[in-house]
């Protein structure tokens, strides 16, 4: 079936349309682009931040002086007072989230929120970064129970932070499973974990974020160029593809249900992938219903292959050992786990990534484009079909 793909147009195989000049050595092929029309400009983003917090100090300076009669020395260098962000991002505790985390909590500009389901494990995973106490607190958050979802909703609310940025990052992928296992609710567990406890967390924390005064306002959901067929990564078995739905709608449980969406049998490669359209779709259903009315930016990317990270942590060793040269040296897709950290975290606070609805890739310079997604995981119906069922089975309605 990956043979097959090479015979496909190279307008189908790579994830930006209108590229077809490009060939099969192209960095297209596996999901980047060479197109550069969209790299991000730090200087004007830099630029652009000082602007907004200045005007911040001078419309307080305004007040604060309104009865001081006018004097001719200089004012005072306006300080920054940009108050710093909070960000929740789960699955904090290792991989693309670890590295996310060290990224903002270095820039001192950013609170972080490890939402993890192993508290000791993200306690020691934060020391090992080296990040200060200060810019950090772990949460409990298991995403395969729906009552932990909750929970932590419920903490995070009574600790009184604001909630600016929600980076759903975490997830479980079962490629040697034979059989599926399941969430607390009964719920097969990737679909279950992925999507499901992310989709029920980001709709109960979709208030909070739109009382923030934070100037840039962000819901960040992972996606994954193994979802999307129009790369030739998406094309290589199982592939993902939710038919119509119909396992997902009878509620994924293995008893009067398939445990797969589309109803076929279990296979823990594709519940993944499948799982990443979900991601994928639910994102552009976000920015469709509340993107105008909340002013919050709905993103999802593609952070690279991160070849290294605990995700493969239940592939066969020889996998393990082959995967990172094979991407290195052969697809050329790897992407280091420091690396990955820095593309999130551009998603999460660069001043120039603020479009709402956009799948975010980058290019062999590590520039950011906006990318093309599949066929499927643009479906408009699909995303709608996708929402309201999921609605009902993490009981929202
Ligand atoms: C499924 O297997 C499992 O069944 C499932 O349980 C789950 O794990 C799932 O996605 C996860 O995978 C799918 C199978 C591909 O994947 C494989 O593991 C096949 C590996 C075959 C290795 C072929 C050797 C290639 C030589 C590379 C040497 C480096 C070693 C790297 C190995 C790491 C593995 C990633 O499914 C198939 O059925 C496809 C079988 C055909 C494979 C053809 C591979 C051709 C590769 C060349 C493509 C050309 C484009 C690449 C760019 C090259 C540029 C020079
Ligand atoms: P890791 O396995 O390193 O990280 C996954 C994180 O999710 C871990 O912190 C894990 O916790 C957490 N997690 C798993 N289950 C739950 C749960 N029930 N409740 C709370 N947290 C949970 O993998 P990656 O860093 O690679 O993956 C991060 C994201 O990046 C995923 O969304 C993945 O789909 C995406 N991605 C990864 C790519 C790659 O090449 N690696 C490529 C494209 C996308 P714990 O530490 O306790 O196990
Ligand atoms: Mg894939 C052509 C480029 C390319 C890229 C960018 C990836 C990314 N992969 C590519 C090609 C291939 N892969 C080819 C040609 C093969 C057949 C040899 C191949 C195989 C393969 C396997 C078996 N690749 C995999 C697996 C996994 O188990 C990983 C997976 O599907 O996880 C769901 C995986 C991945 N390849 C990627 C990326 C990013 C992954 C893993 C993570 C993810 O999408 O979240």
């Amino acid at each position: 079936m990956a043979l097959q793909a090479t015979s496909f147009s190279v307008h189908n195989l790579v994830n930006l349309p209108g590229k077809t000049t490009a060939t099969l050595k192209d960095s297209t092929l596996f999901g980047v682009s060479l197109s550069d029309h969209l790299k991000v400009d730090f200087s004007s983003s830099a630029s652009k931040k000082q602007e907004f917090t200045r005007r911040k100090v001078f419309k307080t300076q305004a007040i604060a002086t309104t009865d001081t009669p006018a004097v001719t020395r200089a004012a005072p260098e306006p300080k920054k007072t940009l108050r710093k962000g909070t960000v929740i991002i789960t699955g904090a505790s290792s991989g693309l989230g670890l590295a996310t985390t060290k990224a903002l909590a270095e820039t001192g500009k950013w609170h972080v929120i490890m939402a993890c389901r192993d508290f000791l494990k993200a306690e020691r995973a934060a020391k090992s970064t080296g990040i200060s106490k200060d810019n950090y607190t772990v949460m409990h958050l298991d995403l395969a129970s729906f009552d932990s979802v909750r929970q932590f909703v419920a903490n995070f609310k009574q600790s009184g932070r604001p909630l600016d940025v929600l980076v759903c990052n975490a997830a479980v992928y079962q490629p040697t499973a034979r059989e599926p296992t399941f969430t607390a609710d009964g719920i097969e567990l990737s679909v279950g974990t992925n999507h499901l406890g992310h989709f029920l967390l980001s709709r109960l924390l979709l208030d909070d974020m739109k009382k923030s005064d934070y100037p840039s306002k962000r819901l960040i959901i992972v996606g994954s160029i193994t979802g999307n067929t129009n790369t030739l990564a998406g094309n290589v078995p199982p592939k993902a593809n939710l038919g119509d739905t119909r396992g997902l709608a009878g509620g994924l449980n293995g008893l009067n249900s398939s445990t797969m969406i589309d109803g076929g049998k279990f296979d823990g490669a594709k519940a993944y992938k499948d799982s990443k359209i979900c991601n994928m779709l639910t994102m552009q259903e976000f920015h469709r219903r509340y993107h105008e009315e909340t002013g919050i930016t709905f993103a999802s990317l593609y952070p690279g292959c991160i070849a290294t990270t605990g995700l493969f942590r239940e592939h066969i060793p020889l996998f393990r050992l082959l995967f990172p040269p094979f991407q290195k040296f052969i697809t050329k897709g790897y992407v280091s786990e420091d690396e990955s950290g820095k593309r999130l975290a551009q998603v999460v606070n660069d001043p120039s990534l603020t479009k709402s609805g956009v799948y975010w890739s980058w290019n062999k310079d590590s520039a950011s484009f906006e990318n093309q997604l599949s066929k499927e995981a643009s479906d408009v119906s699909k995303a709608r079909k996708v929402w309201e069922i999921s609605e009902k089975l993490v009981g929202l309605v």
